[in-house]
């Protein structure tokens, strides 16, 4: 289809970058000892936005010792002092918010549509919510006497930049935590301008330090001797690296992992309702989303009606350029990503799952990926068991409740799953059946900041998000 509009991109102009950024340690961007610049591009055409600095083992040394002293006078801090910094973050938040999403966009692929009305929101509504909490911690049934942990060492990925690091940040400082983060090395620039944002909202120095960096930037924070508690999202293979490390050692440890969530429609559902959600469930970031409802699990009575109507809705979604207020589907984070989906979606094929796209053009240059739907998946082929992080739907079929619950069940993730039916008798007796640590009923990927989010198995452990985000940074 052909459709009239006027690309209305959100303006470059609003952000205003740096060619080249330093490490935000203790209340200043400083140079780093030894680290060398490394360039960070917009996905969606590969053009060089700035350089960041590559954080060494020193700089975070250098950074937990300024959380450290930094948390002497924060965690004496009453909490309601706390809590006016938070707001206050939480407010420049809002105020620079379209500075922010259009930032986000450039450097994360992910269309200005999500990151203005769902990042940026969810951001500022993290901060204002844990500020709500900072003077009522001893009140609340946490014990006695709640205290904070000492300073917390954060790693996050690159599909939410901006809200990982409100996940992580927001509850730790609450608690009277000092905290050095390190953000994912394919987009540091919204963490660098969050720096900025603590320093316009007056927060004392070295209560927030950002080590940009990669990997090994992050392994240093994680085995960093002075380093209470770590807090980490990303793979489940580095995930299991990081327990290893905090093995041993007297650090407390959160994990939220890989995932492979099934939305289970059922055949009384509202089709059309069920497919907005799966489109949700799965296109939603491009797929880039560890909670992703990346298996429809659909009965078998309606999975030729669903797979109809899901389909020609694809059809009507719009790829490229991530500014324009109008995209659905923006670019893959980085051409290593593209290559994982590429691959586990070629396997897809050649283990002989019947693989359709709508037609769309893809942009020449940057990293992109068509909708990709997969049919006649069993629980035998790679693409129903991996996770793909990627645009990409792998549809199985099942006949009773007890099947889809068995099938949702069979893989080695436990964080999320959707479930589609008009009977409320039914959605109970199978929500309480399945291992996700997020199910949602009759709707996908929504978030809140009260609700805890997390989970099972190799899902990893601990939650974030509500009263539940708290505990991890607290000790009675
Ligand atoms: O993740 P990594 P990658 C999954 C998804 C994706 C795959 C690989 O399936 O395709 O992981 O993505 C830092 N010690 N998820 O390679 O490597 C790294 O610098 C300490 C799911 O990007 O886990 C970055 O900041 N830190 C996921 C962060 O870890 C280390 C989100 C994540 O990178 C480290 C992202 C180490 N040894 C990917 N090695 C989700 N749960 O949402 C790397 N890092």
């Amino acid at each position: 289809p052909v459709f009239e509009y006027a690309p209305a991109p959100e303006s470059r102009a609003v952000v205003d970058l740096a060619p080249s950024y330093g490490l935000f340690i203790d209340g200043e961007f400083t140079e780093s000892a030894g680290g060398d610049l490394v360039k960070t591009v917009s996905p969606a055409t590969e053009e060089v936005l700035a350089e960041y600095t590559r954080g060494t083992a020193e700089d975070v040394d250098r950074a937990v010792r300024a959380a450290r002293k930094a948390f002497e006078t924060w965690s004496a801090l009453p909490g309601a002092e706390r809590a006016k910094y938070l707001f206050r973050i939480a407010r420049v938040i809002q105020e620079r918010s379209r500075e922010l999403a259009v930032l986000e966009t450039l450097d994360n692929g992910k269309p200005i549509r999500e990151t203005r009305d769902a990042d940026l929101p969810l951001v500022a509504a993290h901060f204002f919510y844990y500020a709500g909490w900072a003077d009522k911690l001893g009140h609340a049934g946490f014990g006695p006497d709640p205290r904070p942990l000492g300073v917390a060492g954060q790693v996050i990925p690159w599909n939410f930049p901006l809200l990982m690091l409100a996940w992580k940040i927001a509850p730790a400082l609450a608690a009277g935590n000092t905290v050095v983060l390190k953000p994912a090395e394919t987009t540091p620039l919204s963490a660098l301008f969050f720096a900025d944002i603590c320093r316009q909202a007056g927060l004392p120095r070295g209560v927030v330090n950002i080590v940009t960096g990669d990997g090994a930037t992050g392994a240093a924070l994680v085995a960093h001797p002075d380093v209470d508690k770590v807090a980490f999202t990303g793979s489940t293979a580095v995930g299991k690296e990081i327990a290893r490390t905090v093995a041993g050692t007297a650090k407390k440890l959160t994990l939220e992992l890989g995932g492979k969530g099934a939305n289970i429609v059922f055949d009384d559902a509202p089709v059309d309702q069920a497919v907005e959600g799966i489109v949700n469930g799965i296109f939603f970031n491009q797929g880039q989303v560890c909670c992703a409802g990346s298996r429809l699990l659909v009965q078998e009575s309606v999975h030729d009606e669903v797979l109809d109507a899901l389909k020609r809705r694809l059809s009507t979604l719009r790829l490229g350029d991530p500014l324009d207020k109008n995209t659905d589907i923006g670019a893959i984070n980085s051409a290593e990503q593209l290559a994982r989906i590429t691959a586990l979606a070629d396997q897809g094929e050649a283990e002989g799952a019947e693989r359709w796209s709508p037609s769309c053009e893809l942009p020449s240059s940057g990293y992109w990926f068509a909708p990709t739907v997969f049919t006649g998946v069993t629980q035998a082929h790679t693409i129903a068991r991996d996770e793909i992080f990627g645009p990409v739907l792998s549809v199985l079929t099942f006949r009773t409740p007890d099947e889809a619950v068995a099938k949702a069940n069979n893989t080695p993730y436990g964080l999320s799953a959707g479930i589609w039916t008009e009977k409320g008798s039914r959605m109970l007796a199978v929500a309480g059946r399945l291992r996700a640590g997020v199910i949602w009923s009759n709707t996908f990927n929504k978030f809140d900041p009260t609700s805890p989010f997390g989970g099972y198995k190799e899902s990893g452990f601990g939650r974030e998000g509500g009263r539940h985000g708290l505990e991890a940074y607290l000790d009675v």
